[in-house]
């Protein structure tokens, strides 16, 4: 029988283990019909079979589809990129980049063909730099091209704090900005639990201990992990911004988006709070910073633009 998609269409480019992940949340959250990508045969369609079967335990409805044809990938209105390699111990996200451009290539050229409204969440790294290439080769409007790393980091970072504090993580506000790597900016003086400031509660030895750690959490899993990434907090974090564009939440969320001016910064992507509603990225907020802040972002955003200088090298 022919797949007739009447809910949103929802396309995972890259089904692996975040892939997987971004389906199983986006079907239990019901965000619409699910089509998972992949150029390994076979597996995109055992994990679409897997979830579905799955569906009357947690009672969602979607349609689930795996497949390897761009063809099944058209017309969908929200796609979500993760193709490409991870790191492995002792790998930078940087490392990534002469294999991935390539990978991201590849997929942009089949978005602009097969998918030339959707709203793309670029997730696969270099972030910063791979975001930007889909951007080029699509020719979306920025407003519909972001890449997830801010609210994953962010999160990180709240997690970090709730855990030193022994409070709820509801409770923990706090973002981070710039490239997502080892310049990225936890901005403390933006952090608070409760609505109070963090720096009335922690050390800003505690702080600055923690905002390390933020810097490095990508790692800490690598090397617990071996031969991959981290895979669940990544996808929920990209589903958080699918559903924001899906349901017009209007949400306030740290995301990798085109500075055209902002920040001081033009034509780079960068980690940045943002408005995502119906019409993707709605608006880049600005945000005051100390000088030391300012200083560590004009760092990350110089170590941003070496990155897709070198991603421009390879278009
Ligand atoms: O915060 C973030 N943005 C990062 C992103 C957080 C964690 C991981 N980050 C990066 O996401 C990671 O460094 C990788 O670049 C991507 C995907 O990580 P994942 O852990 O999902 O990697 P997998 O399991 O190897 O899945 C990648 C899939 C795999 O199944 C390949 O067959 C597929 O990508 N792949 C492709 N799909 C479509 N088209 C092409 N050309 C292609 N090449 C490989």
């Amino acid at each position: 029988m022919a797949r007739t998609f009447t809910r949103p269409k929802i396309a995972l480019i890259g089904s692996g283990q975040i892939g997987g992940n971004l389906a199983l949340f986006a079907a239990q959250k019901q965000l619409g019909d699910i089509v998972l990508f992949d150029i390994v045969d076979g597996m995109p369609k055992g994990k679409a079979l897997d979830l579905e079967h799955m569906a009357p335990v947690q009672y969602y409805d979607a349609k689930i589809m795996g497949t390897s044809s761009y063809e099944d990938v058209a017309g969908a209105d929200v796609v979500i990129v993760t193709a490409g390699i991870p790191r492995k111990p002792g790998m930078s996200r940087d490392d990534l980049l002469d294999t991935n451009v390539k990978i991201m290539k590849d997929v942009a050229t089949n978005l602009k063909e097969h998918c030339p409204d959707a709203f793309i969440i670029c997730i696969s790294n270099p972030l910063d730099a791979m975001v930007y290439t889909i951007k080029e080769i699509t020719g979306r409007p920025s407003s519909h091209v972001v890449g997830m790393a801010g609210v994953l980091d962010s999160g990180r970072l709240q997690y970090f704090i709730a855990e030193h504090l022994n409070v709820s993580v509801e409770d923990v506000n706090a973002f981070v900005l710039g490239g997502h790597g080892d310049t990225m900016v936890p901005v403390i003086d933006y952090c608070s639990v409760g609505g109070v400031p963090l720096t009335q509660m922690m050390s800003r030895e505690d702080i600055e201990a923690i905002a390390n750690r933020t810097r490095k959490a990508g790692g800490e899993i690598v090397g617990h992990l071996k031969n991959g990434s981290a895979f669940y907090s990544p996808a929920a974090s990209a589903i958080a911004m699918a559903e924001a564009y899906l349901r017009d939440k209007k949400r306030v969320i740290p995301c990798a988006a085109m500075c055209n001016g902002e920040y001081g910064v033009d034509g780079l992507y960068l980690g940045v709070p943002v408005i995502i509603g119906k019409d993707g990225v709605e608006k880049i907020l600005e945000v005051e910073l100390s000088d030391s802040d300012k200083a560590l972002l004009n760092t990350s955003v110089e170590a941003v633009g070496r990155l897709v200088e070198e991603a421009r090298k390879r278009l």
